[in-house]
């Protein structure tokens, strides 16, 4: 069985473990794995050159989670973490003092930087540096070309550092200062994705979403973890014409965002922060969009007939995921809604 799942961050790194788990559980291979192979096509928007290092924030959360080595009450980076060289770092008033590269963090950094600059390719160097890990699952960056999003924010007189950068009084920053310097708290008059003009779809990514039996949108920020990934050049035209169906995971439970600051990233888009609103968002493949069904939380089952009346299937089912069991449970319901042709299907799976 081969499953292809688009994800970002930390809740897809949360739902990649439980798929895992699940997987493991349903389809073991005899010595602790699993037959049924999983790709994961991952957001590469949040990466950026720091101190001289390629960081890659979604890429290194899966990563860490899938390697047991996360630090699951910060929600990033390195369990067991320390800071030292980071202080270092900002006693030369190099990098961003408000960005911590924890010293095991920079483990990872300077070898992906190392491999970089060997001149193998980010798909490449993701495979070197997750072997040692021992995931599971195959990590894709959605592209070997660098896509980073970028942040318009207005900049007069709101306290932005350094002020505006264009004649219109605005700023453009890296997400990744938009995100942790100001905690998406300046609000977003556009994102950018910077270099997507002359990106490909890194190797293997298409063909893992048109081979796939089916394919997974994991629970991640629907603008920029995974709405960073649909417009790299082939994704979206493969998602709409695999045979297999397309299934995605609200992040969103009873109007709120279950991690992160996805309302901050909705309300750019004008998308309502709700489990309807980011469903139909996606679109339904026969209206032209992304999903043929669509898990909300039981809380908002009574969204349900308004999702489907927009031509998705939907599935109400739990879907925190506050222990891998229950990651584990909301993986299965995902695979059961991606088999099942009910246009409801509610309660748990087999
Ligand atoms: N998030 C923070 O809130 N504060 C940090 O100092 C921070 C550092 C950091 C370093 C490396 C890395 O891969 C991620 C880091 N993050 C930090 C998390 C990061 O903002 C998120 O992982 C994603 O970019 C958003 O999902």
């Amino acid at each position: 069985m081969k499953i292809t799942v688009l994800a970002g961050g930390v809740g897809g790194a949360k739902f990649l473990r439980g798929l895992r788990q699940h997987l493991r559980d349903t389809l073991p291979d005899g010595s602790g794995g699993t037959s049924a192979e999983v790709t994961v096509v991952v957001n590469t928007g949040d990466d950026l050159w720091l101190t001289g290092l390629r960081v890659c924030p979604d890429l290194d959360s899966i990563m860490y989670t899938l390697g047991g080595a996360n630090d699951e009450v910060r929600g990033w980076g390195r369990l067991g973490e320390s800071e030292r060289v980071s202080a270092e770092l900002t006693a030369y008033g190099v990098g961003w003092p408000w960005f911590t590269l924890g010293d095991l963090d920079l483990g990872t950094h300077i070898t992906r930087s190392h491999l970089l600059r060997e001149g193998l390719t980010l798909s490449e160097v993701t495979a070197e540096i997750a072997a040692r890990w021992n995931l599971g699952v195959t990590l894709l960056p959605m592209s070997d070309q660098p896509v980073e999003t970028h942040v318009v924010v207005a900049a007069d007189g709101n306290g932005v550092v350094g002020g505006p950068d264009a004649a219109d009084g605005t700023r453009t920053m890296h997400f990744e200062e938009w995100w942790v310097h100001y905690r998406a708290s300046l609000p977003a008059l556009r994102f950018e994705q910077h270099g997507l003009e002359s990106a490909t779809a890194a190797p293997g990514v298409v063909q893992a979403i048109l081979g796939a039996d089916v394919v997974l949108v994991a629970p991640s920020n629907p603008v920029v973890s995974i709405g960073t990934i649909l417009p790299v050049p082939g994704i979206r035209e493969a998602l709409q014409s695999t045979l297999a169906p397309v299934v995605g995971v609200s992040p969103i439970i009873s109007g709120s965002p279950v991690r992160g600051m996805a309302k901050a990233c909705l309300d750019a888009i004008g998308v309502a922060v709700a489990a309807d609103a980011v469903g139909m968002h996606y679109g339904s493949r026969a209206n032209g969009g992304l999903l043929d069904a669509w898990l909300i939380d039981e809380s908002d089952a009574s969204l349900a007939d308004g999702i489907q009346a927009a031509g998705l299937r939907v599935s109400v089912v739990p879907l925190w995921m506050n222990t891998v069991d229950q990651a584990a449970q909301l993986a299965a319901d995902a695979l059961v809604a991606g088999n099942s042709r009910s246009s409801t299907s509610t309660g748990r799976s087999i």
